[in-house]
């Protein structure tokens, strides 16, 4: 019998700022009872997903921005997602804004914020949790952008490193589970973490706005959606395993969203794709004994990895200047 979960991303369209989190939550539960109806097990929603993409928006002090915070999960507001995933057996991942009231490096306790996703588990219990790490952006209101992107000015840098759990989905007993958000995909880096804890699916969610807003040169509009897939292809390939990537969609107060949530297996070939901008639940029966053949040959990390050559990826930052060529002196 193949180990086969079926999976759906829960791409949201817009969420403009007026609306409240119990318009995005009823609209969640709809799409958590589509999946229920087309036999998925796992449910992806985006990053941020219960407001609008709120880090385009400048505040003068991070805690004006404290309301598109939540501070406990569920809450409220949440709860009954929780509850829909209790009573149709449903696991689903979730991406909010968080704010913690905990210990920081130097063991002082204060607010903290965070950029999060949490995976849900069948009968309501948090499973995993992730903060996100790659925060791309600025921190401070920059002229020269038309829309601001303040990630690094509302949110830290993520603190639990890139997890994996084995936990029981669907009709399986174990699978294992792991998350990034948004601009982690892009970063090699994030995928061979997970590849190395033997991730048989990755979860993430994204926000991306369909233009290059960094004001530092042109970048053709088709490469936006391009430059996502590739990333995600690359990382499902490279690490054997499933990924499902769900967007946030559309025009939100007048900044578009590329949407083309997918679904990939382990040969990095997308198996479901996304075509509106808008509410959209699309499902895969992933077949996660697939996740070995990648595993066992090309991608058999304990045979082929040389991590005594890759010391440049933990103890450096950026890239530095090659040595010059010099002709040799004649002898
Ligand atoms: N929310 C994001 O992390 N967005 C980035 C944008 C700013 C490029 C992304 O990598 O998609």
């Amino acid at each position: 019998m193949p180990r086969t979960l079926t999976v759906a991303a829960a791409q949201l369209g817009p969420i403009q700022m007026a609306e409240p989190r119990s318009v995005a939550v009823e609209r969640m539960l709809r799409l958590l009872e589509r999946g229920k109806a087309r036999g998925a097990e796992l449910v992806v929603f985006p990053e941020l997903a219960l407001t609008t993409f709120f880090p385009r928006h400048y505040y003068e002090t991070i805690e004006e921005a404290d309301p598109w915070f939540e501070t406990a999960m569920p809450s409220n507001e949440t709860a009954p997602l929780f509850a829909a995933a209790r009573k149709w057996g449903i696991g689903f991942h979730l991406g909010y804004a968080e704010i913690a009231e905990e210990p920081d490096e130097a063991g002082r306790m204060r607010k903290r914020r965070f950029n999060t996703a949490i995976l849900v588990g069948p009968e309501g219990d948090i499973l995993l949790k992730y903060r996100k790490i790659h925060l791309p952006g600025h921190a401070e209101r920059d002229p020269r952008r038309s829309v601001q992107h303040l990630e690094k000015r509302y949110f830290e840098v993520g603190d639990l490193g890139f997890p994996v759990i084995r936990a029981p989905m669907g009709g399986l007993a174990g699978v294992n589970m792991g998350m990034m958000i948004c601009n982690d995909r892009r970063w090699p880096e994030s995928w061979r973490v997970l590849g190395l804890q033997k991730v048989e699916l990755v979860m993430l969610g994204y926000n991306t706005p369909s233009t290059n807003q960094e004001g530092q040169g042109f970048e053709a509009h088709h490469l936006r959606v391009f430059h996502s897939h590739l990333s995600i292809q690359a990382g499902a390939y490279q690490n054997s395993c499933f990924a499902v990537a769900t967007a946030k969609a559309g025009v939100e107060n007048g900044c578009e969203l590329f949407g083309h949530s997918i679904i990939v297996d382990p040969q990095g070939e997308i198996i479901a794709m996304a075509t509106s901008w808008d509410d959209e639940l699309i499902t895969a029966d992933c077949n996660l004994d697939l996740c070995g053949l990648g595993r066992a040959s090309v991608f058999a990390f304990e045979k082929h990895r040389r991590p005594e050559h890759y010391g440049r990826i933990t103890s450096q930052v950026g890239a530095v200047d090659p040595p010059v060529w010099e002709r040799k002196a004649a002898e």
